[in-house]
């Protein structure tokens, strides 16, 4: 029997967790949060790593539904740290008084629906059980961390890391051999602080990384101030445009322009820093191959330019995929990194990593001795925060089992089959190719309103019909056929994971276009949902 019954649980209490209570309970609704972590934040309270910091700037990386909010708080950087983003969302919930309705250090295990009180049934991993008649999986889409499959890796006697499973009171390096594996954004990020406090660092690289300055710097008031002061009209931008950014829209191919153009203009990019100017500054970057080759050829020569030794810099051009199609990586000081006499740098695809021995990590081409070991290996991204949740919708069924060939939600919002349950920037919604913030506030403000046409209208359930689902997951899979996202071996498409299905996860329509589907759909009396009142047969809407 249930202890206790929510109109709403939300699993999770990083940015879309928050937000989805502050929304919900402003709708009168009684709403639970359970939270894993002995603290809020998701994303920013678990990734402590020596570097950690959002490639998304900060005035734009933040929530926008409190005008108040926007005015009173002051970002310090232009791209906001692990720390400052912490203090953000501690403030947000202080703000809202939001934990009150939150538990912290509680997982959810386990999640059921039940026919008799079309609800769902939790339970924690402090055995506790609650019944809610919505269930909100604000889970995270690089929540799930991914350990390397590594023999011996558990034998290994010194210290042993992943980047986002970092020791709340931080790591001091000094004196002490470290080796890095994984060359992705964090550890890009992690790679040159930790080097300038290690003895000796190795890096493990399996995938050279196209990676561009960020030249962070701290924020210039005037700057914030204009911001402020024109907040309306910039966040309608970023909601209206492809990725969530306030960025100018690219009007032509890079292949209109003449070859000095095209170098000024992505000189001007990477002096900005950021991975707007070198992708965001043509139409096609990252679907004409040609066009594609000139940014990739840009970045590759800069990486020449810095790195001194020449054989260091051949391992450490990326090669074997598009720019842009695996998360193009915001660094600093990276590829200067490597021209320190104590940074190492093994190409693990040509000697590839045979074993984790208790002292050393070994390749085929030697053994490396390490004091410390650092998985910088990523996440099993976008499905496995809540693949790990046992959930069961219509007759038991497993959304694991359902999702067994790949993720399959309508809108990325819900799947057929678990009615009252919503993802929040699920697989199949622009998500991880956006500013999280603005597709997180999108959804929790449609969820919102959705639940409140519900109530209104007397219904008491809705589900994604299964053939508009299909269509949407068809649909989804030919947008990103017309890019070039497919060419990659990334995570966001299953490759990161080994036996994962591949299949190309978020949505690459665009934040607005998104936007605009989602809106058309609700106005239209929620076009492929199923609406049901108790007692009654389910009626299509
Ligand atoms: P990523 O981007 O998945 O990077 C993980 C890195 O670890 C990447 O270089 C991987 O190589 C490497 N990796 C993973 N498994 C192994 C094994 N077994 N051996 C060697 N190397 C391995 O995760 P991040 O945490 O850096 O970033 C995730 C996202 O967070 C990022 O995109 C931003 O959106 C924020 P691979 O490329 O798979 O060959």
């Amino acid at each position: 029997m249930a202890e206790e019954r929510f109109d709403a649980v939300v699993v999770g209490a990083g940015f879309a967790g928050l937000y989805a209570l502050h929304k919900l309970r402003s709708s009168g609704l009684k709403v639970r949060v359970y939270e894993a972590g002995s603290g809020i934040g998701g994303t920013w309270f678990w990734n402590r790593y020596p570097g950690c910091r959002c490639d998304v700037e900060s005035l734009d990386y933040s929530y926008s539904f409190s005008a108040e909010l926007e005015q009173e708080w002051e970002w310090t950087e232009r791209y906001p740290s692990q720390g400052e983003l912490l203090r953000y969302l501690e403030h947000v919930a202080d703000r809202f008084d939001l934990m009150r309705d939150i538990q912290l250090e509680t997982r959810v295990t386990a999640a059921r629906y039940d026919e008799a009180t079309r609800g769902w049934e939790i339970e924690t991993d402090r055995g506790e059980r609650v019944s809610a008649q919505f269930c909100i999986m604000a889970t995270g889409c690089l929540s799930a961390p991914n350990f390397p499959d590594i023999p011996g890796l558990e034998s290994f006697a010194g210290d042993r890391y992943h980047t986002a499973r970092w020791p709340e009171g931080g790591v001091d390096f000094t004196g002490r051999r470290v080796a890095v594996i994984g060359t992705g954004s964090t550890g890009v990020q992690a790679i040159p602080v930790i080097a300038e406090q290690a003895e000796h660092l190795v890096v493990f690289q399996r995938t050279a990384n196209f990676v561009v300055p960020a030249r962070n710097k701290p924020l210039d008031p005037e700057l914030q101030r204009e911001v402020k002061a024109t907040y309306p009209e910039r966040r309608e931008t970023c909601r209206t445009s492809a990725q969530g950014v306030f960025a100018p829209v690219p009007q032509h191919s890079a292949m209109a322009v003449d070859d000095a153009e095209r170098e000024a203009t992505y000189a001007a990019g990477w002096a900005a820093g950021g991975g707007i100017g070198i992708l965001g500054v043509y139409t096609d970057t990252v679907i004409d191959e040609r066009s594609n080759a000139t940014a990739a050829d840009f970045v590759r020569a800069r990486i020449r330019e810095v790195v001194e030794d020449p054989e260091t810099a051949e391992k450490l051009i990326p090669d074997g995929h598009p720019i842009g199609t695996k998360r193009i990586c915001v660094g600093t000081d990276y590829f200067e990194t490597f021209n320190r006499d104590n940074v190492t740098l093994v190409d693990v695809r040509a000697t590839p990593i045979t074993e984790i021995t208790p002292t050393a990590v070994r390749t085929t081409d030697g053994e490396y001795p390490v004091d410390a070991l650092v998985c910088a290996t990523g996440f099993d991204a976008m499905t496995g925060a809540v693949r790990n949740i046992d959930v069961r919708g219509r007759d038991g069924a497993s959304l694991a089992e359902y999702w067994h060939a790949g993720p399959r939600a309508y809108l990325g919002l819900a799947a057929a089959g678990f009615p009252n349950l919503f993802l929040i920037t699920g697989p199949g919604s622009p998500s991880v190719l956006s500013n999280m913030v603005v597709s997180i506030e999108q959804h929790v403000d449609w969820i919102a309103q959705c639940l409140a046409d519900l109530e209104a209208g007397g219904f008491d359930t809705i589900e994604a019909d299964r053939e508009a689902e299909a269509q949407w997951v068809a649909h989804v899979q030919e947008v990103a056929g017309m890019t070039l996202f497919l060419k990659a071996a990334s995570w966001y498409v299953g490759a990161n994971i080994p036996g994962k299905p591949r299949i190309f996860m978020p949505y690459v329509g665009g934040v607005g276009n998104y936007r605009n589907v989602c809106d058309d759909v609700a106005r239209d009396g929620y076009r492929g949902f199923v609406r049901a009142r108790a007692r009654e047969p389910l009626s299509v809407a």
